[in-house]
């Protein structure tokens, strides 16, 4: 089997889905580690004799390209440590990312970050134009490869190109702050494809291509013309644009999902035991995120204090669990936010805490998913109460494993999971007594109305489980062209 040049089905992200082990006598291993995109694009990889091209996670070291068990090629790219702080810490998370979370932190714009950037997007697509089979289906995926789509356009015109945007899409008039604007709406319209996870998403590129194209730019279509599987035929969720070549690109929403099937039955016996550790409280409410400003994490710690000084939640009767990922630790917003979480958690602990019975309990670290599904399981209220997000998975994953009717979701309104959770209690997190309220809805609701929350909390469930990863990848790939009704359905299987 060639290990190059006869993929018909490539997936291109930042991150190749490896981990490197090292064991005591320094042997490095390298293993695949299947997440949720994994499970969404497998029965598509396997069946077009796949590749995934991405960073293997560490820099200045890559393995060979190598196949997994099921037959897919993972091809690294090196990235040097130059490359991780000037592209991946500098422009992806200290430019892209806070200017497409509408600004929670200023971005940083830096002429030597957007020359990595721009140079290190030539390497990915180098690397899948040299694994791509002739007329060959290419999925480049997230804000970090946003010049691949054009750079591939160029070098590989035989191909056809998917792009998906895992984050936010800001309004134009944010996104118009960006020094290389033009380069990076070009860059994306070198697809034959744009998925995003809202249709307001789709909006704002819409606007934005209106504005940037300029003379003889781009043709936006009928608003209509892209028909997503999944979402109902009264809805608008796309558009298709007529590039300034004359290729017709399509924009549409994809909201992503779980994998239903990687959630396993929680064990009832650990989840007892776990409510045991944390001293048997009446209420647990639960956060799980990773370590970032976006997230709201210190906003829902000070909604909580402000809740026990009021005496609305009882420091007897009431437990927070939050679960923080580290998350891109060099970065000063992160260090910052992490500092005032921390700070939070401990004058939380300091003012309303009994010995040997912490009012909140703080894991920086992050827990293996059957671990993760336990938290959830035993959780009776989940707060995902983030300032801006492309879709929050976490709120999905807490609903999928309810699926008996019990527990309640709070749920910020800035979270693109709450255009489909609707039933959750919605509040907006920029104001700490929306914040409460919705909190105290939630707590209050187990105790005096538990009928109508099962209810909200079925039809939730309902929603996630008839809308999973799969459903995502397929009318994705569909709406690309990539997969006709045979491989829908044997893809379905
Ligand atoms: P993220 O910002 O990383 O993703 P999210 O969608 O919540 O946010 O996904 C986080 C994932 O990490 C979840 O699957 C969760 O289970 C896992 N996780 C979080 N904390 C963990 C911990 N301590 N231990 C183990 N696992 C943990 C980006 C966008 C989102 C978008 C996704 C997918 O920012 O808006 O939903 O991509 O498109």
């Amino acid at each position: 089997m060639a290990l190059s040049g006869d993929n018909d089905f490539v997936v291109v992200a930042n991150r190749l889905p490896v981990d490197l082990t090292t064991d005591a006598d320094g042997a490095r291993t390298w293993t695949p580690s299947p997440g949720g995109l994994v499970a969404a694009l497998s029965p598509v990889l396997e069946r077009f004799s796949g590749c995934w091209v991405g960073w293997p996670g560490v820099a200045d070291t890559a393995p060979e390209p190598f196949r997994t068990e099921s037959g897919v090629l993972l091809h690294p790219v090196e990235l040097t440590a130059t490359d991780y702080e000037l592209f991946y810490e500098g422009f992806s998370n200290a430019t892209l990312w806070p200017l497409y979370h509408d600004l929670i932190v200023t971005p940083v714009y830096d002429r030597e970050w957007w020359d990595a950037y721009r140079d290190v997007n030539e390497r990915f697509a180098a690397a899948v134009a040299e694994v791509a089979a002739e007329g060959a289906t290419v999925w480049v995926q997230d804000y970090q490869l946003q010049l691949v789509p054009g750079i591939l356009r160029q070098t590989r015109p035989d191909l056809t190109i998917g792009f998906f945007l895992h984050i936010p899409f800001p309004s134009a008039d944010l996104f118009r702050q960006l020094p290389w604007r033009e380069e990076t709406v070009r860059g994306l319209l070198g697809a034959d494809l744009i998925g995003f996870h809202l249709e307001s998403n789709v909006a704002n590129f819409l606007d934005l291509v209106r504005k940037v194209a300029g003379p003889g730019g781009s043709h936006i279509g009928q608003p209509d013309s892209l028909i997503v599987e999944g979402t109902p035929a009264t809805r608008r969720v796309g558009a298709r644009i007529t590039a300034a070549d004359g290729r017709s690109v399509g924009v549409g929403a994809f909201p992503i999902s779980i994998d239903m099937d990687s959630l396993g039955e929680s064990d009832p016996a650990t989840v007892d035991k776990l409510r045991g550790e944390i001293g048997d409280p009446e209420t647990v409410l639960l956060g799980v995120d990773r370590l970032d400003y976006t997230k709201g994490i210190l906003q829902r710690l000070l909604a909580f204090e402000e809740l026990l000084e009021a005496g609305a939640l009882d420091p007897a009767e009431v437990v927070l669990v939050q679960v923080a990922t580290p998350s891109r630790e060099r970065i000063a917003h992160y260090q910052h936010a992490r500092s005032q979480v921390e700070e939070a958690v401990g004058r939380i602990n300091g003012r309303f805490a009994a010995i040997g019975r912490p009012v909140v309990h703080y894991l920086h670290r992050s827990l293996p998913k059957q671990t993760l599904h336990h938290y959830y399981a035993l959780a009776d209220v989940m707060l995902v109460t983030p300032f801006k997000d492309g879709m929050n998975l976490v709120a999905k994953e807490y609903v999928a494993c309810h699926g008996d009717g019990s527990g309640s979701l709070v749920l910020s309104e800035f979270a693109g999971a709450a255009a489909e959770l609707d039933r959750a209690h919605l509040c907006n997190p920029f104001d700490l007594e929306s914040l409460k309220r919705a909190v105290v809805n939630a707590v209050r609701g187990l105790e005096h109305d538990p009928q109508t929350l099962h209810e909200r909390m079925l039809a939730m469930h309902e929603q996630v489980a008839t809308h999973d990863v799969r459903l995502w990848a397929r009318s994705f790939l569909r709406c690309l062209g990539t997969l006709d009704d045979a491989s829908v359905d044997e893809s379905r299987a």
